[in-house]
């Protein structure tokens, strides 16, 4: 199975970024608002009995809840191009410090070290050769968007089934913050 671990957001939160999506740029893939979620740690196709292990290492983390706000829009870009516009995060040190305690804790479970930046974000669509003009112009358009801040409880272990047109994610486990 495909996992990954995320922070999965409230439907206010989903229906607010809805907002920014879906227009303006020809090659978007616009994810799905059911498919929005903040990625904390890709783990990737692993075995049922290590799927096992992992969780019950996440089920033993502590960690506090803290306030997620979603801030500003950016792109990702590989090879001089454009791959993925998303909606950015405000400075948030426990989210951080989730995020490490997460790392620790996968590790010590087995898995290899992450060695990507931890660069939060929530993705909002994937590019296909989008004119970097129009993109520019989306930024522009979304430089100052704020969502309401949201208190976030737990996080999640996703399981990832991709599809021809999108993924399909499935909340396997959730675990409580403190
Ligand atoms: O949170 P986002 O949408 O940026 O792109 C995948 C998605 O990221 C990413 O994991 C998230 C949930 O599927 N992903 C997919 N394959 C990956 C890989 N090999 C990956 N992240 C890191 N390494």
């Amino acid at each position: 199975m495909r996992l990954f671990v995320a922070l999965d957001l409230p439907f206010a939160l989903r229906q607010q970024l809805a907002l920014l999506a879906g227009r303006g740029i020809p090659g978007a893939r616009w994810v799905p608002a059911e498919n929005y979620h903040l990625t904390l740690r890709f783990i990737g196709e692993i075995q049922a009995w290590q799927a096992e292990e992992i969780d019950h290492a996440l089920a033993g983390l502590r960690a506090p809840g803290f306030a997620l706000t979603l801030a500003g829009v950016g792109t990702f870009s590989k090879g001089g191009r454009s791959t993925q516009l998303w909606a950015g995060v405000e400075r948030c040190p426990p989210l951080d410090h989730l995020r490490a305690k997460i790392e620790t804790t996968l590790q010590r479970a087995g898995l290899p070290p992450e060695r990507r930046r931890f660069a939060p974000h929530v993705t909002l669509a994937r590019l296909d050769n989008a004119p970097e003009a129009k993109l520019a112009a989306f930024l522009q358009g979304h430089n100052l968007f704020r969502a309401d801040p949201v208190p976030v409880a737990h996080f999640t272990l996703f399981s990832s089934l991709l599809g021809k047109e999108q993924a399909v994610y499935t909340p396997e486990v959730e675990y409580a913050l403190g």
